[in-house]
């Protein structure tokens, strides 16, 4: 399949996703997070095509998030969900120039980072405003996001902000010896071990841009841990086909997915691109007679119209994502 092949087949996957699911303004039964995801899918889309008709779509969900959402996010009692959203809209400004999504972003971020901060455990970012545990699907999304607010707004101290969250990340959640990346930690002192392709992105996505930042190549070599242990140890080079239960976990892979294409390229390791192109060809040929693919991407997808919108999700982000090739550099 040529490149062009590959950007019509994400271009179509969006829209099959959009069609089905898109009313009146909104996606249907999409929550605070699901809108950061698949607006992160809208940044993908622009990002490996270039296609500046997408700043449309871009607009769209800054409208809604602002309409449904408001200008101050302190009510949402999980801090990660507001470092998702942040990403998405740094990155829409990055693109656009249009100054309201980085203003908004930046002010989300900021409160944010300063109610999730303190010394427990030896720093790093709380899940949720009670406190409890630290949280890999905070912090890296916190050090990415802080990453694009050094780039959007020239302020150096973000970088301050990625550090310190990368930092605490890899000393505490990250097994340096086979690139497995936790999933939380209890301020009783309970690691939760549990490895997933959300947060393996993510911190895959942190490392690198800790690296392009610096230079520094042991953060070059996290991220390769990293990306080695999703591809070879969770799947064995193979499909991800799993993730099907739960809440929010059958939306992880499209997170994966974009963290996956950023490495491949811009650290030039071709083979996960490969592999991550493998998996958008089986999603591919297994959707629906709607273009919807279900999140085992190894397995047909069935003539429902009842899948979950943030669920059918992550296959478009693994089909957008394999196209690969960064257009426009951020
Ligand atoms: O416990 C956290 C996290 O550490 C773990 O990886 C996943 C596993 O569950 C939660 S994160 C899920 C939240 C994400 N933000 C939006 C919330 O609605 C959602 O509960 O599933």
């Amino acid at each position: 399949m040529t490149r062009d092949e590959m950007l019509t087949r994400a271009k179509e996957a969006v829209q099959f996703h959009k069609d089905a699911y898109y009313r009146n303004g909104e996606y249907i039964k999409a929550d605070f997070w699901d809108y950061a995801e698949i607006f992160e899918i809208i940044d993908d889309l622009y990002e490996v095509s270039g296609d500046k008709s997408y700043f449309i779509q871009m607009e769209e969900m800054y409208q809604f998030v602002l309409r449904t959402y408001g200008e101050d996010w302190e009510y949402n009692p999980y801090n990660d969900d507001i470092m998702w959203l942040v990403i998405a809209l740094t990155r829409a400004y990055l693109y656009t120039g249009a100054k309201k999504y980085l203003d908004l972003a930046k002010f989300n971020y900021d409160k944010t980072f300063e109610r999730a901060k303190d010394d427990v455990l030896g720093g790093g970012l709380y899940w949720r405003v009670e406190n409890e545990t630290k949280n890999t699907c905070v912090n890296c999304p916190a050090a990415v996001a802080a990453d694009y607010l050094a780039k959007a707004t020239g302020d150096n101290t973000y970088y301050d902000k990625l550090f310190y969250c990368l930092d605490w990340e890899i000393k505490n959640m990250f097994e340096p010896e086979t690139g497995k990346v936790y999933d939380a930690y209890n301020i009783k002192g309970r690691k939760n071990p549990w490895s997933s392709t959300y947060n393996q992105g993510t911190f895959i996505g942190s490392c690198l841009a800790y690296y392009l930042k610096t230079g520094e190549k042991i953060y070059l070599d996290y991220a390769e841990k990293a990306a080695h242990y999703t591809m070879n140890v969770m799947y064995n080079d193979g499909i991800m086909n799993n993730e099907e239960n739960g809440n929010d976990l059958p939306g992880f892979k499209g997170i994966l997915a974009r963290y996956i294409r950023r490495y491949a390229e811009l650290a030039d390791r071709p083979v996960y691109l490969e592999w991550l192109r493998k998996n958008a060809d089986s999603a591919w040929e297994n959707r629906n007679s709607k273009g919807i693919m279900r999140t085992e991407l190894g397995i047909k997808t069935e003539e429902k119209d009842d899948y979950d919108v943030f669920t059918v999700s992550a296959a478009v982000s693994v089909v957008v994502n394999a196209a690969g090739g960064i257009e426009v550099k951020i």
